[in-house]
């Protein structure tokens, strides 16, 4: 019987010695780098030093260890070929059947704070990723494993009597191995385009290489006729939406989970009690208060016809009660951090309904993506968090507390809205939304002809502006409707016209500096 070979060469040995003490078990003879045979030694593994193997020093600081045709050709060697057969024979190379490999870890030395560009260098793997290119091109022959967390299904998979299955598991594991150095090499040029001239960092590399995985493949797109899929950003998805668990009910659409995108961003940036409904990536109503329920309440009656159909997000544990009052109204998804035993028993009743938790952790994105025809818009998140302190009164009436816990209410809002973005606030609670015009007058007429449907009345309350108002005229309007407190960034030619007209009108003017367009 032919002796099987396993090359054994990692930088993270997690789960090393119970893997090599299992092949040796097996009848592996186990060939390994300088370090990785060192820790199994240790252990009492028998190990050949790749070295020994090829009668080849590890030269250069390690810089080649396996880069070696008794290590390559044994890894590339197709037996079923008899020229193969042949060349092996007469140069007496035997055959490696299994590559266990993981890099220098580059990723991780980048990130450090202090790191050099030298050391960023010495940590680019170059002989890992040709053993590990090597052993995936020859799938067929050869197992080749990156990830520790592949150990115990690979021993298993050895172990079985189900050969099929094993040769399954050969093909899944090289397209495994060709997305980890595809990944590395993607994290290289990423970290080295982004230097300049004089190796500084620049916040935008030259060549942008994201790395998706699928989540999972849609039914259909934004319509029916459109085919679909969802992926999330390998890197960094923890605590975002494409962290979701979904508990029960009908498979997400397209729609459900751009909808469920904008209510969770929405939601999550309360730290009291909040709740968001979503309608066609739009806040239609959001509320904070003392317990789900009543936040829920509030958000509601803001419009509660276009609430119909929508995505319900909270940012609070969600209890019975509050399930009990959201299935008096057609809901699409409801989304919150978690939902109590009680909750996830009357949500049961309506096993369509899609509910889904997701982590309130805070996650950071690194970059907000937007699609163009042929491109990607890149940025860094609209994640400006306003304080009171920064709010400059550029009125002579100046606001009360409760006003201005509204406006920094108000000002959370209006950044979820699309632009231009209009709403009405008072005492945590959207009163009246406009959304999405092309003029910002528009969307003050939509928000207050909103409120008066609702039957709210606007006298005394906030209103926030995502951008500044160019004229008078949209201050006019929202002064007719009732409001007392504006709250906007600023910034245009004719503030001091607009400032006038607030004055003149009996209002509380605020200025942001900072404006908040989403488009
Ligand atoms: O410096 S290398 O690019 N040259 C090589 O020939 C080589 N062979 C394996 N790095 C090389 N490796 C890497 O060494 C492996 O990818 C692994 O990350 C590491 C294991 O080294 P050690 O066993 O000495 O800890």
């Amino acid at each position: 019987m032919t002796i099987k070979q396993a090359l054994i060469s990692v930088s993270d040995k997690t789960g090393i010695i119970a893997l090599a003490t299992a092949l040796q078990q097996m009848n592996f003879r186990i060939l390994s780098t300088g370090g990785t045979a060192k820790t199994l030694q240790e252990k009492g593994i028998t190990v050949t030093e790749v070295s020994d193997y090829t009668g080849f020093p590890e030269m250069l600081d390690g810089r080649v260890k396996t880069l070696h045709p008794k290590i390559h050709a044994g890894i590339l060697a197709r037996l079923e070929l008899d020229e193969h057969q042949h060349a092996m024979k007469t140069t007496q190379i035997p055959p490696i059947d299994l590559v266990v490999v993981n890099l220098y870890p580059f990723t991780q030395t980048v990130a450090k704070s202090d790191s050099s560009l030298a050391e960023a260098i010495e940590n680019i793997d170059i002989g890992g990723p040709t053993l590990i290119r090597a052993a995936a091109k020859n799938y067929s022959r050869v197992l080749v494993v990156t990830d520790p967390q592949d150990y115990a299904t690979l021993l298993e998979k050895l172990e079985s009597t189900d050969k099929s299955d094993l040769e399954h598991y050969h093909f899944t594991l090289a397209k495994k191995a060709f997305t980890h150095t595809a990944r590395y090499d993607a994290a290289i040029s990423n970290y080295l385009t982004a230097l300049d001239a004089t190796h500084r960092p620049q916040r935008f590399p030259d060549r942008l290489h994201l790395d998706f995985a699928l989540v999972e493949r849609l039914r259909y797109g934004e319509n029916p006729h459109q085919q679909a899929a969802f992926y999330r950003n390998s890197q960094n998805f923890v605590g975002s939406l494409a962290d979701y668990r979904q508990i029960q009910g009908k498979t997400l659409s397209y729609n459900n989970i751009a909808d469920t995108d904008a209510a969770w961003a929405c939601v999550k940036t309360f730290e009291q009690s909040a709740c968001a409904i979503v309608k066609h990536a739009n806040p239609c109503g959001v509320a904070t208060a003392d317990t789900p329920l009543q936040a829920y309440q509030k958000a509601l009656v803001t419009d509660s016809t276009s609430a119909f159909g929508g995505i319900i997000a909270f940012n609070r544990t969600v209890d019975e009660a509050t399930i009990h009052d959201v299935f008096k109204q057609f809901v699409e998804v409801i989304v919150a951090p978690s939902f109590t035993e009680a909750a996830r028993q009357y949500l049961a009743r309506k096993p369509n309904i899609r509910a889904l938790t997701i982590p309130l952790n805070a996650h950071q994105n690194q970059f907000d993506l937007k699609r163009v025809d042929g491109g990607l818009l890149v940025q860094t998140p609209d994640d400006f968090d306003m304080t009171r302190a920064q709010l400059r009164i550029v009125t002579k009436l100046q606001p009360t507390e409760a006003q201005l816990a509204d406006c920094l209410f108000a000002w959370r809002v209006v950044k979820f809205i699309k632009s231009n973005a209009i709403v009405f606030c008072a005492n945590g609670q959207t009163l009246g939304i406009g959304a999405g015009q092309m003029s910002r007058v528009d969307s003050v007429r939509i928000a207050s002809s909103k409120a008066k449907q609702a039957d709210f009345d606007l006298t005394g309350s906030v209103v926030a502006s995502d951008a500044f108002f160019p004229f008078r005229d949209g201050v006019d309007v929202l002064a007719d409707a009732g409001a007392s407190v504006v709250i906007q960034p600023g910034g245009s030619i004719r503030d001091e016209e607009v400032i006038t007209s607030a004055n003149e009108r009996g209002l509380v003017m605020i200025f942001t500096d900072i404006r908040h367009f989403r488009h």
